[in-house]
């Protein structure tokens, strides 16, 4: 499962008009730069200057450019292009560090339970439908566990991703426990024999104390039935909220402990240098990014890829 499908030159064409807003927002300030030849010292301010714009956030910008000013002043530094690979490679750098192998979630139980939080909009249920999609694709049988009761629609919602991809959904009424959902739903994952249960939770209740007591309620529901489960605990991070996503990651890990990242929206915003702060600061697996709303807008994350694409001369 999770086998990364997409063939390398597919994907890159995929990451690459994912990140366009991004790399539109890091040429524009920096496009001037590599038409001129040799680097000067305010050339690397303005590009570390475009790395905050970006939502790399300030430390890390600095942390990128400092080898480069020591190379500049040692005068080893002569064109632009070295540069540019220098940066790519710091980046590169950080992001190995979190890209998991794409065996990664490939447990042997069945089923594997993941269970995925976020705030609300963050992109959770269309990230488990177009997830489910791809597991199914590759034979796999899921479930999908409604566990944000808060509103009929969010129910409604995984109803839909349900059908048009072909998985099973369990769900209750709007306003139900989300923890009885989930024991219904392991109950069913278990004796259909599933390969995996999704759980979709909400986002959005009235105090964050109250969220993550939920969440916690959920998790105990789950490892009753299955004791080593929930095998993953995802959040689906939205990157057009730039480095706010990195302090609403921070406290949910701290809350549960999670086992992964999905960063949604890449597509949709100039900030997608928050990815590489959010690995350099978190230093958990990214798992997949979502670069667009259809069901084949879910992709792996590919370190070498997402920088290609960050750096992609159009
Ligand atoms: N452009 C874009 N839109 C997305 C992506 N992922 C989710 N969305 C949209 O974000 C909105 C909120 O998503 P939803 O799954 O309902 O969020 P939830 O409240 O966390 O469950 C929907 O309109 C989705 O279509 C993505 O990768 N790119
Ligand atoms: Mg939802």
């Amino acid at each position: 499962m999770f086998t990364n499908d997409t063939p390398r030159q597919g994907l890159l064409g995929r990451f690459v008009a994912g990140l366009a807003r991004t790399r539109q927002g890091l040429a524009g300030q920096i496009g001037r730069l590599f038409g001129a030849n040799v680097p000067s010292a305010e050339d690397l301010e303005a590009l570390e200057e475009a790395l905050i714009a970006a939502d790399f956030g300030p430390a890390l910008a600095q942390q990128l450019m400092t080898p480069l000013h020591q190379r500049l002043s040692r005068r080893d530094l002569s064109n632009l292009d070295q540069v540019e690979a220098a940066l790519k490679r710091g980046i590169l750098d950080i992001l190995s560090g979190v890209a998991p192998p794409p065996s990664t979630m490939d447990h042997q139980t069945r089923p594997q339970v993941l269970l995925f939080l976020g705030i609300n909009g963050s992109g959770k249920t269309t990230t488990i439908g177009k997830l489910a999609s791809r597991l199914i694709t590759e034979g796999g049988r899921v479930v999908l566990a409604g566990a944000d009761t808060f509103r009929a629609a969010a129910i409604e919602q995984l109803g839909l991703w349900g059908q048009r991809v072909g998985a099973d959904v369990i769900c209750h009424q709007a306003g139900a426990d989300p923890s009885a959902v989930v024991f219904d739903a392991v109950q069913a994952a278990c004796s259909r024999g599933a390969s995996h249960l999704l759980i979709d939770t909400a986002g959005r209740l009235h105090t964050k104390r109250n969220l993550m007591e939920e969440l916690k309620k959920i998790q105990r529901v789950v490892s009753r039935q299955m004791p080593d489960a929930p095998h993953e605990r995802i959040m689906v991070l939205d990157a057009t909220s730039g480095l706010n996503a990195l302090v609403q990651a921070r406290h949910f890990h701290e809350a549960v402990g999670l086992t992964g990242l999905i960063l949604t929206k890449l597509d949709g915003t100039a900030k997608g240098g928050v990815v590489v702060a959010i690995a350099d600061q978190l230093k958990l697996p990214i798992t997949f990014v979502g670069l667009g709303e259809g069901v084949d807008d879910l992709q792996p994350f590919v370190p070498e890829t997402f920088t290609d694409a960050l750096f992609a001369r159009s």
